[in-house]
């Protein structure tokens, strides 16, 4: 037997946490449609007995008629290979959902009890799904639940959080353990709702999150992949094929010894090594202390940086270099210039950015007049 397994595509996601321009986020969406393609492409060439779908195929507060639509047509142009949908905490299956409205392919079965419901997939293989039913389920599931008859393999679809290996940004929805699963006599498990990918084996249970097949957000980091099962005799081999095309950047960056906006921005792109395929989006967050000859144009480096990546924001996170002994020295004019404002630092601290500035600006000027100490 073989499955090919994957969830939290997302479609017509908002890619609103990244603060994307509308027609890059739009090229995003755009990007989830090609990748759901890409998935149903490998269904077929890899002659699957199945795809599992572990939830969060789209996001059921803003997808489009015309999204669903174009699942309807994707899903019957794969039939007769049968799609098993779990649907997660964005997907939550109710009587008004897409789910339950439309009229679904004949090969995609969807199911909608928060309980484990079985379906036979071949002569001793049930798989038992869980929909979501509500977008906050917080309950365990997997409760007083025991797959049965023996003998049989019996994998769960599933969306929820494995509480051992729990990721805090996606947070608690249809909680559960690993023990749950060992003792409900569960073999494999297929899920959804961790972003980043990963296999999780504890005697002789394996639990598979496949990750989000493209990342959505800054600070997605992990595998992205489908998840290809292949059963030889009672345990399935497992292929994580990743299919990101595009990439969200996360870079902290510390400029010094740097002293200009073109090397600041030369150096950003060498330290990126790795870049997806098709889009890179870039967020830099400069850290440390300022260099004290760092004249900074934000807008020149995010203009030169957008050369290279699709998308750039940069984040000005740089702590003002003290204020050195000797521009406290007094008996130089830069030194009593340094003081005095030290001093008004302290004495008024609601004015300090302005008073920063005025400190940075004038330093700046002592430094190209070349002052020299008496
Ligand atoms: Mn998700």
């Amino acid at each position: 037997m073989k499955l090919l397994h994957f969830s939290d595509l997302h479609l017509d996601s908002p890619f609103a946490s990244s603060t994307l321009p509308p027609k890059i986020a739009q090229g995003c969406r755009l990007r989830l449609r090609r990748t759901l393609a890409k998935i149903l492409d490998l269904a077929v060439e890899y002659e699957v007995d199945a795809v599992t779908i572990g939830g969060d195929l789209f996001e059921g507060d803003r997808v489009s008629k015309d999204t669903i639509h174009f699942l309807l047509e994707s899903f019957s142009q794969v039939a007769p290979i049968p799609i098993l949908i779990a649907p997660g905490n964005h997907d939550y299956y109710n009587p008004v959902s897409p789910y339950a409205r439309y009229e679904w392919p004949d090969n995609v079965y969807i199911f909608t009890e928060y309980r484990p419901r079985p379906v036979t997939l071949m002569n001793d293989v049930l798989i038992w799904g869980v929909a979501n039913t509500l977008p906050n389920c917080r309950d365990n599931p997997l409760t007083d639940f025991r797959a049965h008859p023996e003998g049989t393999q019996h994998v769960l679809l599933l969306h929820g959080s494995e509480m051992g290996h729990f990721d805090a940004s996606r947070g608690e929805y249809a909680p559960f353990h690993l023990k749950d699963l060992e003792q409900a006599g569960i073999q494999v498990a297929l899920l959804g709702h961790y972003h980043g990918g990963r296999v999780i084996e504890n005697n002789g249970t394996v639990a598979v999150y496949p990750g989000s097949p493209q990342p959505l957000s800054f600070g997605e980091s992990g595998k992205h992949t489908a998840v290809l099962l292949d059963w030889q005799e009672t345990k399935p081999n497992i292929t994580m094929i990743p299919l990101a095309t595009q990439a969200f950047i996360t870079l902290d960056f510390k400029p010094e010894p740097i002293t200009n906006t073109h090397s600041l921005a030369e150096s950003i792109i060498s330290t990126i090594s790795t870049r997806a395929t098709e889009a890179n989006f870039l967020r830099v967050n400069l850290i440390g202390e300022e260099p004290e000859s760092l004249n900074l144009q934000l807008g020149l480096l995010e203009t030169h940086l957008s050369q290279y990546f699709d998308y750039v924001t940069i984040h000005n996170r740089m702590r003002k270099a003290d204020i050195k002994l000797a521009q406290l020295d007094k008996k130089t004019v830069r030194g009593r210039f340094a003081s005095r404002l030290k001093h008004m630092l302290e004495e008024e601290p609601e004015d300090s950015a302005l008073i920063e500035m005025a400190l940075k600006f004038g330093l700046a000027a002592f430094e190209e007049e070349t002052i020299l100490n008496p």
